[in-house]
C-alpha cells in the first residue's frame, strides 16, 4: 500500500483480545496504529511484534478510558505526526460479574458504565472535532449482541452495549451532512479475556461459555473491524452483528457435548 492511502488508527483497549487483533490486521494492511490501554508493558510487546512482522508503526498510549484526565493527558502526549486521526476504534470494554440485579454489586455496575460508556464518550469528544475539521474520518465502535437483547445477570453489561448502540445511532444522525462515517461492529461469543474479568479470574466458569462450541476469536472481529474502514467513501456499514455459527441469539447457543 503506499504511503498516502496509509491510515492512522486508534484503538482502545488495544493490549489484549479484540483490541490487539485490530492492531494486528490494521497493521497488516500497513496502516499505522496508536496502541491504547492501561497495560503498558502489554502494549510494548505488541507495537515490538507490529514493528517486525508488518514493518508498520505503532506507538504506544498508556491511557485509562474511564478517566477524562487520563483520556486528556494521553492524547495530549501525542506527537504532533500522529495526531491526525484517521480511524478510532472504541473498543475498550468489560463485563463485571454475573450477578443478578438483587445480588449486583454497586461498583461492578460503576466500572462498566465507566468504561463501557464514560470511556467511549471522552475519547470520542477528544478525537472527532479533528476528523470534523479535516472533513473525514471513521469511528467504529464495539458493540455487542448484549445491546440488542438482554439476558439475566446481564442488567447492566447489556444497558452499557445498548447505550453504545444508542451513541452510535445518533452520532451517525448528527455526522449525516459529513464524509464521516460511524459503525458498530456487534459481536456474540468470542473468547478473549473478556470472560476471564466477567468471572473476575475464575478461568474454569470463565470457558463455561465456550463449552461445546467454536467461539469467535479477536481475529474474526477485528477482520470485519479492517473491511467496515476498507469501504470505498460512499459505503457504510452501519451496524454488524457478529455470531459463532452455533450461537443464534445472546441466549441461544447450540453445544455439541
Ligand atoms: C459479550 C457477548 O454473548 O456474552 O459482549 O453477551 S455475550
Amino acid at each position: 500500500m503506499n504511503q498516502t492511502s496509509q491510515k492512522t488508527v486508534l484503538i482502545t483497549g488495544a493490549s489484549a483480545g479484540i483490541g490487539a487483533a485490530t492492531a494486528l490486521e490494521f497493521a497488516r494492511s500497513s496502516d499505522r496504529v496508536i496502541l491504547c490501554a492501561r497495560r503498558r508493558d502489554r502494549l510494548e510487546i505488541l507495537k515490538d511484534k507490529i514493528e517486525a512482522d508488518f514493518s508498520s508503526e505503532a506507538q504506544v498510549l498508556e491511557m485509562d478510558v474511564s478517566s477524562r484526565q487520563s483520556v486528556d493527558l494521553s492524547l495530549a502526549s501525542l506527537d504532533d505526526s500522529w495526531r491526525r486521526i484517521d480511524i478510532l476504534v472504541n473498543n475498550a470494554g468489560m463485563a463485571a460479574g454475573v450477578d443478578k440485579l438483587a445480588d449486583g454489586d454497586p461498583d461492578d455496575w460503576k466500572t462498566m458504565l465507566d468504561i463501557n460508556v464514560g470511556g467511549l464518550l471522552y475519547v470520542t469528544r477528544k478525537i472527532l472535532p479533528g476528523m470534523l475539521e479535516r472533513g473525514s474520518g471513521h469511528i467504529i465502535n464495539v458493540g455487542s449482541i448484549a445491546g440488542h437483547e438482554s439476558y439475566p445477570g446481564g442488567a447492566v453489561y447489556c444497558a452499557t452495549k445498548s447505550a453504545v448502540r444508542a451513541i452510535t445511532n445518533s452520532l451517525r444522525m448528527e455526522l449525516v451532512d459529513t464524509a464521516l462515517r460511524v459503525t458498530t461492529v456487534d459481536p456474540g461469543l468470542v473468547e478473549t479475556e473478556f470472560s476471564i474479568v466477567r468471572f473476575k479470574g475464575d478461568k474454569e466458569r470463565a470457558r463455561t461459555p465456550y463449552q461445546g462450541i467454536e467461539p469467535l476469536v479477536g481475529k474474526d472481529i477485528a477482520e470485519v473491524i479492517v473491511f467496515a474502514a476498507n469501504r470505498p467513501p460512499h459505503v457504510s456499514l452501519n451496524e454488524i452483528i457478529v455470531m459463532p455459527t452455533s450461537q443464534a441469539s445472546a441466549t441461544l447457543v447450540s453445544r455439541k457435548n
